[in-house]
């Protein structure tokens, strides 16, 4: 990778990418670019824009286009929820998750209702905006259920009598418990994801090369923190111990005898477990620090 990183770009290419318009993608995706160091111009009530410090072009869409757009290579490369891709089920291939837009798609039903497992929906209507994928589950599961597509708005319909259950996407679950329903079945996970053309151009996937390198560090450091602190010298062995760090820990002398200060990064998952043992085993004055990128 870093041999394709130093090579040079075609000249004048630039990479085409697509982002939601506006809705929930929309922030963390232009967040996201701008983490990564690619600032926009004027993103407001625009179709397309420019990055300033980065050869890329912006197109504003709504989501539901943008597989379509990237399969047909008008953009080369799109953020969309993979609840989207799979539904539009466009040739266009997954190239990173982005850790943003995340949620579930899954069946829900009324709460009094007695639901054990998806042959409870033999026979009955459910409303979605996803037939693809919810005709999928019930083929997996050997159910027969009427499909009853709509657009939005799909958790009222077993209120109004439309349907007798849901299949819809849910992140905190109080949509559905303020319809007076119920989640039962998962039938995907779901979060935003890079997507890329299946035919980009050599100079095209340089430039795809280098945004992927910055949004890996990105997301690296997201999920990391540096830690500094003080530690007794008599203790410095079992609390280097418990910090990796990148190659290992960084160790200083304090201008207090017999004192050290160490740096390290830990990982988000096992931050508490780690800062716990630290304290047990003597450190004092922790200090943490979240960490902006992370090239290792
Ligand atoms: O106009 P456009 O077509 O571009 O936007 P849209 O209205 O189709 O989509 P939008 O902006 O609502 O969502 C864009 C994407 O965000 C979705 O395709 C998902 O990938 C992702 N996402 C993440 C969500 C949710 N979380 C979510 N909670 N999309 C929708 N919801 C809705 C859900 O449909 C339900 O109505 O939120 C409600 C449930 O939320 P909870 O928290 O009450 O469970
Ligand atoms: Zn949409």
């Amino acid at each position: 990778m870093s041999n394709q990183l130093n090579a040079p770009l075609g000249v004048g290419e630039k990479l085409k990418l697509a982002i939601q318009k506006s809705g929930r993608l929309s922030e963390d995706s232009i967040k996201l670019l701008k983490d990564c160091g690619i600032d926009l111009r004027n993103v407001k009530d625009r179709l397309k824009t420019e990055a300033d410090n980065f050869p890329l072009e912006i197109f504003f869409l709504r989501d539901d286009d943008i597989p379509q757009y990237v399969e047909d290579a008008v953009a080369d490369i799109g953020f969309v929820g993979e609840n989207v891709l799979y539904e539009k089920n466009k040739k266009a291939e997954v190239v990173e998750q982005l850790g943003f837009g995340k949620c579930r798609l899954s069946i829900g039903v009324k709460r009094s209702d007695d639901y054990t497992d998806a042959s409870f929906l033999n026979g009955k209507k459910i409303a979605t905006s996803y037939p693809v994928l919810l005709q999928k589950f019930l083929n997996e599961n050997n159910v027969t259920a009427e499909i009853h597509e709509i657009s939005g708005s799909v958790e009222i319909a077993p209120g109004i009598g439309l349907a007798d259950a849901v299949c819809d996407l849910v992140s905190s679950g109080s949509t559905l418990f303020m319809n007076g329903l119920k989640e039962t079945e998962t039938i995907l996970q779901s979060q935003a994801v890079l997507i890329e053309n299946k035919n980009l151009s050599e100079a095209k996937q340089q430039l795809l090369n280098k945004l992927l390198f910055r949004i890996q560090s990105v997301k690296k450091a997201k999920k990391n923190k540096y830690v500094l602190l003080n530690a007794p010298n008599d203790r410095l062995e079992q609390i280097i111990s418990l910090l990796p760090g990148m190659k290992s820990p960084t160790v200083l002398p304090l201008a207090t005898e017999g004192w050290s200060s160490v740096h390290s990064v830990i990982s988000e998952s096992d931050f508490w477990d780690i800062i716990e043992q630290l304290k047990a085993n003597g450190a004092q004055g922790i200090l943490v620090v979240p960490i902006e990128k992370m090239i290792l």
